[in-house]
C-alpha cells in the first residue's frame, strides 16, 4: 500500500492528541487514518513566527511522522483569520450577510497556500498518494502540480459546498473552483454537496459531467467527484465509554440533574451552529410550558473558537444574553434551567455527559457533517437510549433521519417547531425511543471514520 501523505491546515502533534477542546472533528478523523496506514501529516504549527526561513518541526510517533511549519503574524491575519474563516467558512455555510469579500485576504490565502507546496513539496515521495483537506487548501493541488507533482492527489471539503448563485458571489470564483480540477478525486460529505458542487462545474465552468460516475471533464482535464459522509472513531469511542472518566461524568451529571430530564448541546462556539436560534426554542418551550421547568434542564457545552474573528466575538456576546435572559426569568432558588458552559471536555467525559442526557439537541443553521451527532447515538444505551433532535440542514440528517425514522428532524430557524421537538423527545415512550435509535445505530457504528478513510483512499489509489 502506497504510503499516505495527508495535508491540512493544522496537524495534532502527538502532545496535543486527545486534548479537549476547539479541535474540532477533522483532528480526530485524521488521527485515526493515519494510525491505520502510516504516514506523514503536514501543516501549520498553530503558532506564529516572523522566520521565513523555512523552519519545520518533524516528529515521528506511532508510525506517524508530524511534519509543522509556522506562519507569520501576516500570513495568519489573512489566510486564516482573512479568506478561510471570514469569506470561505461563512459563505460556504450560506451566510453571504457575514461573508468579507477583500482582495488582499485572497491574496494571503493564495499565498499560504504557495508556502504549504514549497514547504511539503521535498517531503513528498514518488509513489505517495496525497490526501489534502478542508476549505483552507482548495489551491494547494493545483500549485503542487505546479511544482512538478505527478501523484494521486485527493481533496476531502468537511463543511458544505454552497449553491451556485452564492458561491458567485465570490470574486474570482472561476478561478478557485477551476484549480480544485487539477486533484484526481475531490470528496464531499453528503450528495447534496456534491449536487451543488456539479451544478456549478456544468453550469459556471461549462464542464461535461457523468452523472454516473461523479467525472468531470474540462479543459483537458479529468476529476472525480463523490460523497463520502465521514463517520467518528466507533471502537475508539466505545473503549472511552467503557472506561471510569466516562463513568464518573455520567453520574456527575446525572447527581447534579437529579430528577429532571438533561437535555445537551456540546458545539464549538459558531454562528453555524444555530445557538442563539436554539436558545430562543428553548425559551419557546418554557414560555408554552412553564409548569415544566421543572422537568428538564438543558446543559450547552460550547468552548469558543476563532476568537480573532469578530463575528465569533460577536456570537459570544448574543449567547451569554439570550441565556441570561431565560435564566433570569425561569430560575427559582433550587432551579437554573440552563447551563452554559464555556469550555471543552474530553471525549470520555463527553460520552458519559450524552450517555446521562436524555435528549441530545444538535441544531446547526448548516453543518457539512456533524459528529456530535453521532457521538451522541453512540453514547446511548440500547435499552434506555436517549431521543436526537438534529437539524434538517446539517449533513448528518441524510443518514440519521432519513425516512422519519431516527433523529427528530427540526428546522433550526423555527422556535416553535423547536419547542414542538422537544416536547415530543420528553413524552416519547421507550419503545418508539429504541425504534429510532436502532435505525440510526448502524450507520453510526459501520460507516465509521475507518470506513470513510478506507473508501476514500481506495477510490484514489485506483481512480
Ligand atoms: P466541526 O465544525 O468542528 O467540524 P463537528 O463535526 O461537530 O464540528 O466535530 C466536532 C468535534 O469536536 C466532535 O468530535 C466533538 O465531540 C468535539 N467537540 C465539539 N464541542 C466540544 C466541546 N465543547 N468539548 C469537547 N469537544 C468538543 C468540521 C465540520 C463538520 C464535520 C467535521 C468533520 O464543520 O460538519 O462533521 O469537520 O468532517
Amino acid at each position: 500500500m502506497s504510503r499516505l501523505v495527508v495535508i491540512s491546515n493544522r496537524v495534532a502533534v502527538p502532545k496535543a492528541r486527545g486534548v479537549a477542546g476547539a479541535q474540532g472533528g477533522l483532528a480526530g478523523a485524521l488521527n485515526a487514518a493515519l494510525k491505520d496506514r502510516g504516514g506523514l501529516w503536514f501543516g501549520w504549527s498553530g503558532q506564529e513566527s516572523e522566520d521565513r526561513t523555512g523552519n519545520m518541526n518533524l516528529q515521528r510517533n506511532d508510525g506517524v511522522t508530524t511534519a509543522t511549519i509556522d506562519l507569520s503574524h501576516r500570513d495568519i491575519d489573512e489566510y486564516y483569520n482573512g479568506y478561510a474563516n471570514s469569506t470561505l467558512w461563512p459563505l460556504f455555510h450560506y451566510r453571504i450577510d457575514l461573508t468579507e469579500y477583500e482582495n488582499e485576504t485572497g491574496r494571503g490565502y493564495e499565498r499560504v497556500n504557495e508556502r504549504f507546496a514549497e514547504s511539503v513539496m521535498p517531503l513528498i515521495e514518488e509513489d505517495d498518494v496525497v490526501w489534502v483537506h478542508d476549505y483552507h487548501l482548495i489551491p494547494l493541488g493545483e500549485r503542487l502540480r505546479a511544482r512538478g507533482a505527478k501523484n494521486r492527489i485527493g481533496f476531502f471539503l468537511h463543511i458544505p459546498w454552497p449553491p451556485t448563485r452564492l458561491l458567485t458571489s465570490l470574486p474570482f470564483h472561476e478561478r478557485l473552483v477551476k484549480t480544485m480540477l487539477d486533484y484526481d478525486l475531490i470528496g464531499f460529505q453528503t450528495q447534496e454537496w456534491l449536487s451543488s458542487f456539479v451544478h456549478y462545474c456544468e453550469n459556471e465552468l461549462g464542464a461535461s459531467v457523468d452523472h454516473e460516475t461523479g467525472r468531470i471533464d474540462h479543459e483537458g482535464r479529468t476529476v472525480l467527484a463523490r460523497a463520502y459522509p465521514i463517520g467518528i472513531d466507533w471502537e475508539h469511542f466505545q473503549g472511552l465509554g467503557a472506561g471510569e472518566e466516562a463513568k464518573a461524568a455520567e453520574e456527575r451529571l446525572l447527581a447534579s440533574t437529579r430528577n429532571r430530564t438533561g437535555m445537551i448541546g456540546v458545539d464549538r462556539l459558531d454562528y453555524s451552529k444555530g445557538l442563539p436560534e436554539r436558545i430562543d426554542g428553548i425559551g419557546r418551550f418554557y414560555d408554552q410550558h412553564p409548569e415544566r421547568t421543572r422537568d428538564l434542564i438543558f446543559i450547552q457545552i460550547a468552548p469558543p473558537s476563532r476568537e480573532d474573528v469578530e463575528s465569533y466575538q460577536h456570537i459570544r456576546e448574543v449567547l451569554e444574553q439570550k441565556t441570561g435572559q431565560i435564566n433570569g426569568a425561569r430560575s427559582e432558588v433550587d432551579i437554573v434551567p440552563i447551563r452554559y458552559v464555556n469550555r471543552g471536555y474530553s471525549h470520555a467525559e463527553l460520552f458519559g455527559f450524552f450517555r446521562a442526557a436524555k435528549i441530545g439537541l444538535v441544531t446547526p443553521l448548516r453543518d457539512g457533517m456533524n459528529l456530535v451527532a453521532k457521538e451522541y447515538v453512540a453514547a446511548q444505551d440500547p435499552e434506555d437510549p436517549g431521543v436526537l433532535i438534529l437539524s434538517e440542514f446539517a449533513g448528518a440528517a441524510h443518514q440519521l433521519g432519513a425516512n422519519g425514522e431516527g433523529a427528530l428532524l427540526v428546522n433550526p430557524h423555527s422556535p416553535d417547531l423547536l419547542a414542538r421537538a422537544i416536547a415530543q423527545a420528553l413524552d416519547m415512550p421507550l419503545a418508539e425511543r429504541k425504534s429510532r435509535y436502532e435505525a440510526m445505530i448502524g450507520t453510526v457504528r459501520d460507516d465509521n471514520v475507518r470506513w470513510w478513510t478506507t473508501e476514500f483512499c481506495t477510490d484514489l489509489a485506483e481512480g
